[in-house]
């Protein structure tokens, strides 16, 4: 990997606040991407990462939410827009979705706070803390605390094989409308026309049934993903960690107490094999047993019991989730694989790296390494796209993605050598 290439698609993504994911197909700011490119531009100019965070969170709604898009105006590019969720708007004006995303913010807070310290952390911490309440405290209102996801795309794994019985449940909008995603991407790479009338009918549910609450309790789709709430649960423990470096005991208290809470819930329902499936509350919390990357993602949970990190360790290093070029997201086993379609079967930098941070916090140094090396091998072998083929390494989707930049970029051993110093980026080896 070059490291100046790798720069180069930050760069041609900034908007001068935050980051597009990809020009054209993405267009807007999305919550858990911002969270993995403030990382990548950390080695490259320090403040900018900072910003990268402090933007997603200027969004923020009344309610405390962070929603998964918020939007830029004028970018025409994508559908659906902002009108398809009502009159939202964040704190800084933006109009936003009225659903969420995977709360990785605090987790990458934490590692930037570690390797490029800023007092700007403090800043952060009060609107990550009332996002986190969010989740738990209006999401989570019937379960106990662990949120419920309302919509795929709240998963940030949007057309991952254990949301279709759900949504086949919910009947898809009868009007027609003009995706934009198949005019940037290969559509066999995207979603069926199928599950977007469905998304969209869900997007009219949640404009509909218009609070948060009613969104909560009424939605037609509901379900509880593995991935979103250890993902919160390790970003309770980290907010804790750095307000806690920070003085700001408040919420250093409150978000222990909040991801122990998220940890007992998790720990009542893991197999001996360390694996948490995700649950239909539609269906009476039927439990959707599919073998994929949201069981990976379970692997973050602080605190996993040694049995369950080794189960889990296996599952992505070396059984069934594992894949030369990272982690997969649907096991090969599973008769609705799809090897080059979008989140039914190809791997994706996040989730690799989301499992390798999980490894090397759990003390699984090996392992973790491993399972990096195959992050780096993928970028290597199809350079910065959005997602890749798990078995050829064939790069597909969106072209110049900004996670998959950011993540190599962080991960450079130049700059990891060459701790916090932002000011010397490491010099390209590579010709
Ligand atoms: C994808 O999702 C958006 C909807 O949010 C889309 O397909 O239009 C997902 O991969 C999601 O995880 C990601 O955050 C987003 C932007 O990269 O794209």
């Amino acid at each position: 990997m070059r490291f100046r290439d790798a720069a180069s698609v930050l760069e041609a993504n900034d908007v001068g606040s935050h980051t597009l994911p990809a020009t054209g197909l993405y267009p807007h700011q999305w919550n858990w991407d911002s969270a993995f490119i403030a990382l990548g531009w950390a080695p490259l100019d320090h403040d900018r990462a900072w910003l990268e965070l402090e933007t997603l969170v200027a969004a923020q709604s009344p309610d405390g939410m962070l929603a998964h898009i918020a939007y830029d105006d004028g970018a025409r590019t994508y559908f659906p827009g902002p009108e398809w969720w009502g009159e939202h708007r964040g704190a800084d004006g933006r109009r936003i979705s009225a659903i969420s995303q995977p709360a990785a913010a605090a987790i990458c807070l934490r590692e930037l706070w570690e390797r490029a310290p800023d007092e700007r952390a403090r800043g952060l911490l009060a609107p990550l803390h009332r996002f986190h309440r969010f989740l738990i405290d209006v999401r989570g209102a019937t379960t106990g605390g662990e949120p419920v996801v309302v919509h795929p795309w709240e998963t940030g794994r949007d057309n991952a094989p254990e949301w279709d019985t759900a949504l086949d449940r919910v009947p898809g909008v009868d009007s027609t409308f003009d995706r934009r995603d198949t005019q940037f991407v290969d559509a066999a790479e995207r979603p069926t026309q199928e599950h977007y009338r469905r998304y969209l009918a869900l997007c009219e549910a949640c404009r509909d049934l218009g609070t948060q609450q009613a969104i909560a309790m009424g939605a037609p789709f509901r379900m509880l993903d593995p991935g979103t709430s250890a993902i919160l649960a390790a970003a309770c423990f980290d907010l804790a960690e750095v307000a806690s470096a920070l003085g700001e005991m408040a919420i250093a208290d409150d978000s222990r107490a909040l991801c122990d809470r998220l940890c007992s819930a998790l720990d009542a329902r893991r197999d001996s094999g360390g694996r948490l499936w995700a649950l239909d509350l539609v269906a009476g919390g039927e439990e959707e047993r599919t073998l994929g990357a949201g069981v990976a993602l379970g692997l973050l949970q602080p605190g996993l019991a040694d049995a369950s990190v080794d189960g889990l360790a296996a599952l992505v290093a070396h059984g069934d989730l594992s894949s030369s070029y990272g982690v997969r997201s649907l096991a090969p086993t599973d008769p609705r694989l799809e090897q080059r379609n979008y989140w039914r079967g190809p791997s994706w930098a996040n989730v690799t790296w989301l499992c390798t941070l999980a490894l090397r916090r759990h003390g699984r140094l090996d392992a973790s390494e491993l399972v990096l090396d195959r992050m780096r091998s993928a970028v290597d072998s199809a350079g910065f796209r959005e997602y890749v083929d798990p078995d050829t390494g064939e790069g597909l989707g969106a072209r110049g993605f900004a996670w998959t930049a950011a993540l190599a970029l962080w991960e450079h051993e130049g700059w990891n050598n060459a701790g916090a110093d932002a000011s010397t980026p490491p010099v390209d080896t590579q010709p």
